[in-house]
């Protein structure tokens, strides 16, 4: 007998809908994408196709693992949490406990619901995430300009006429803080149409092949080419403003620096480029700009991101139709008016800034190795393998050599987690209920699903139950979590005018719940309370309405909405905050730097997933494969054949050349996520690569957001065999 069940895809923000066919015994014996889900109307990726692989991987853990001394040996979940609570009872003090959440805890529903609380109980400002690898430039400016990190305005792809992509490929990543399944689909979509799409990036991808126009730029320099762009609109006399703004002036005059000339030396992007793509903006009745991984792990990261959102505020593109736009999520909760603020405390070694409660991963390993009061001793990793994903793994690999003691969530045995005492194994991931908390907030259109779990936890505890029975140990109530966060946000609720819910009784809201387990009653809390909720009189959505529509919901095309998600104090658009303006400074003092001859950056491949997806067969091999993207002039002129040595100020690894006219002389590329060594996965093991993050530098950060510098990383190259001085 065999079941078709639907459920959406967890594996990356695209959030497709897909449609299963499992066996009698839970086997799944097929995936397709769901034709009938509004939003990705039956798209599907090769990774989405191999989620039942993925899901029944023999080497995912079925039960936690405890280590003694480099023996692992399978514990029952009581002892497991024993051997936790033992742990941290060692700690004298909690400022040398630190915690490292990794991508996939933005995709679980425990990640959105038990992060918070776990962080609190455990009581410490060490808190790193895989956050400042990616995209804390763009929380850093969208807080700084609209008074909240996450009030990131998303490019409204369907109804936009222009389109200018800066450090994106989304025909292999599918998509980033713009959540838009089928998004190869999309921008044909846009070209039909008769729209245009024009692409920045060092490298001509897939996505770049598709657009009207792809634009070579030298890596890191993007803020340079932006600014460029906003000095046109000036001297042109091209600005047209929609809205009300503080600091107009001050962007103005901070541009004066940045005329098109100038910047063409610096990024490689002709005068007459920079200022036809300004006219171009300026032109289009429709116009939006969107940057991503490409300009956000650069050295100046933050300053690109902001002015990626200058240029949709001084073209009127700012939050209307075919612009750039602020998506309604339906567990949006109203939040508090506090002027964003970063910097509110620092690393304790290298002083770096705190953004969104977090610290840099890049001072990750400042913090286990250096010794002093608050050193880091124990270490909690969730979902994340920063030895293969923070710059300059191959430093962290070794600190976490020297913890006193490490706990990871993950179901996996790999790079990261061999270092720990105990390995938390969440269940397999049709087991695990899903709702996409986060990446609705950045959807393309305004949409809802929800996934329950598709095969029973026989015995084993879901993520969620892990999480809350860590804050319990940490915190030593271990009470019920769901039930006071429930009853805290019903009480705040209750005592809001306006909520919807306003002076009711929160017991008899309680009540009202519904929800099989903590994790969906909290869900049916929010999306009640959200914007389309039953309880706030402007929608019936509820656990149930989601329940009831299992193909997922669509809530409609964007809304303008700027007067309702600012939070400034002002109340107005900051356009040139002083963090910023203040960093324009750093940019300046480099816009007459020459290029250092190599430079390395990354690529994503459509069928990995960062580190974690290279051990189910299909794929992995052939055209994901750990390369050297390199231009054969430099291939020519270096002498090179077959293999390299790649070196950096940090580090160096022997790598297949791929020899490419696709990819700008002067730059490499290296895939992240490789580099598989001490990973008990094995079929990953026989595809193992090199890591790219053995080569960063955990030293170069952009200065406002404390994020990672991965592209632009200065490098030699040498035949095999040479060996040089470096
Ligand atoms: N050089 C270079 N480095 C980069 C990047 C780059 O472009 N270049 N990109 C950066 C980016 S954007 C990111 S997001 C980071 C990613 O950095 P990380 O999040 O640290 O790394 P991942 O490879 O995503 O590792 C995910 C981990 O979660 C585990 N996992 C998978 N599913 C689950 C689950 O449901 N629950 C739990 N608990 N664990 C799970 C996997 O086994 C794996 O150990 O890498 C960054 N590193
Ligand atoms: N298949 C697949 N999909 C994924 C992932 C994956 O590993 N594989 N990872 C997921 C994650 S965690 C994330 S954050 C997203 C990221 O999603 P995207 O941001 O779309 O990431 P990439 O595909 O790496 O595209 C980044 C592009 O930036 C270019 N680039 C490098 N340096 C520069 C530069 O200095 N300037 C400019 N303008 N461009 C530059 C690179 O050549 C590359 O083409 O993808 C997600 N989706
Ligand atoms: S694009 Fe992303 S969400 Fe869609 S099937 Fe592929 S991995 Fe899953
Ligand atoms: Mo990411």
């Amino acid at each position: 007998m065999t079941s078709t069940v639907h459920r959406t895809c967890p594996l990356c923000e695209a959030v497709c809908g897909l449609t299963l066919t499992l066996d009698a015994t839970g086997h799944v014996t097929g995936v397709r994408g769901d034709k009938d889900d509004p939003f990705s109307k039956g798209f599907i990726c090769p990774k989405g196709a191999s989620l039942g692989r993925l899901d029944e991987d023999p080497d995912r853990l079925s039960a936690p693992l405890i280590r003694e001394g480099d023996r692992w040996r399978e514990a029952s979940w009581e002892e497991a949490f024993a051997a936790v609570r033992a742990g941290l009872e060692r700690v004298a003090d909690r400022r040398e406990v630190a915690v490292y959440l990794g991508n996939p805890s933005a995709h679980t529903m425990a990640g959105a619901l038990y992060a918070t609380p776990l962080i609190k109980s455990l009581g410490t400002r060490n808190v790193f995430s895989a956050s400042t690898a990616d995209q804390m430039p763009k929380h850093v400016a969208a807080g700084l300009m609209f008074g909240h990190p996450m009030t990131i305005p998303v490019p409204d792809l369907d109804r936009t006429g222009y389109l200018l992509m800066l450090g994106a490929n989304p025909l292999e990543s599918n998509g980033s803080l713009c959540t838009a399944p089928d998004f190869p689909g999309r921008l044909k979509a846009l070209r039909r149409r008769g729209g245009r799409l024009v692409v920045v990036d060092p490298r001509r991808t897939r996505t770049a092949a598709l657009a009207d126009e792809h634009v070579f730029v030298r890596p890191g320099t993007d803020a340079y080419l932006l600014f460029g762009i906003v000095h046109t609109l000036f001297a042109e006399d091209l600005v047209s403003l929609r809205h009300e703004v503080n600091g107009l002036a001050e962007v103005r005059e901070a541009a004066k620096h940045f005329p098109p000339d100038a910047v063409a030396r610096r990024t490689g992007v002709p005068a007459e480029v920079v200022t036809r793509l300004a006219r171009e903006l300026a032109a289009a009745p429709r116009a939006a700009v969107y940057a991503r991984i490409g300009t956000c792990t650069a050295e100046f990261g933050t300053l690109a991101q902001w002015l990626v959102d200058v240029l949709n505020v001084l073209t009127g593109n700012l939050d209307r139709p075919g612009g750039v736009m602020f998506p309604k999520a339906a567990t949006e909760s109203p939040g508090r008016r506090r002027p964003y603020q970063v910097g509110r405390w620092r690393s304790r070694v290298r002083g770096l800034p705190e953004a969104n409660g977090e610290l840099p991963v890049a001072t990750l390993a400042d913090e286990i190795e250096t010794p002093g009061e608050g050193q880091v001793r124990f270490l909690l990793t969730i979902a994340g393998n920063p030895v293969l994903s923070a710059p300059n793994g191959a430093r962290l690999d070794r600190a976490f050599e020297r913890l006193d003691f490490m706990v990871s969530v993950d179901p996996y045995l790999n790079e990261t987690t061999r270092h720990a005492n105990v390995i938390l194994p969440p269940p397999r991931i049709l087991q695990a209920g899903h709702y996409d908390f986060a990446l609705t907030g950045f959807a393309v259109r305004n949409y809802a699903r929800y996934s329950p779990p598709l095969l029973p936890l026989d015995g084993r505890p879901s993520e969620a139950e892990i999480l809350a029975r860590l804050a319990g140990i940490a915190s030593g109530l271990e009470g019920d979590l769901d039930a006071y966060v429930i009853d805290e946000t019903l009480r705040k609720a209750a005592e809001t005018p306006g909520s919807g819910v306003e002076g009711r009784d929160v017991a008899e809201l309680r009540a009202l719940l519904d929800g099989d387990t903590g994790a969906e009653r909290r869900l049916d809390m929010m999306l009640r309370l959200g914007p389309y909720g039953e309880w706030s009189g402007k929608g019936d959505l509820s656990l149930r309405t989601l329940r009831d529509n299992p193909h997922g919901l669509d809530l409609g095309p964007l809304q303008p909405r700027l007067e309702e998600v600012l939070r400034t104090a002002s109340g107005l658009v900051e356009l040139a905050p002083p963090r910023l303006v203040e960093d324009v400074e750093r940019l300046r003092a480099r816009l007459a730097d020459e290029p250092a001859e190599i430079v390395l950056i990354g690529r994503r491949h459509l069928r990995s997933n960062n580190s974690w997806m290279h051990n189910v067969e299909p794929l992995v091999g052939g055209s994901n494969t750990c390369t050297l993207q390199i231009h054969p002039e430099d291939v020519a002129r270096l002498g090179l054949a077959g293999e390299a040595v790649v070196r950096s100020a940090k580090g160096a690894v022997t790598v297949a050349l791929e020899p490419t006219d696709t990819i700008m002389p002067g730059v490499v590329s290296l895939p992240h996520g490789w580099g598989h060594a001490g990973s008990a996965q094995r079929v990953a093991a026989g595809h193992a690569g090199v890591s790219a993050n053995a080569l960063t530098d955990e030293t170069a950060i952009d200065a406002p957001s404390g994020n990672a510098v991965f592209n632009g990383v200065p490098v030699t190259i040498s035949p095999t065999g040479v060996i040089t001085a470096h």
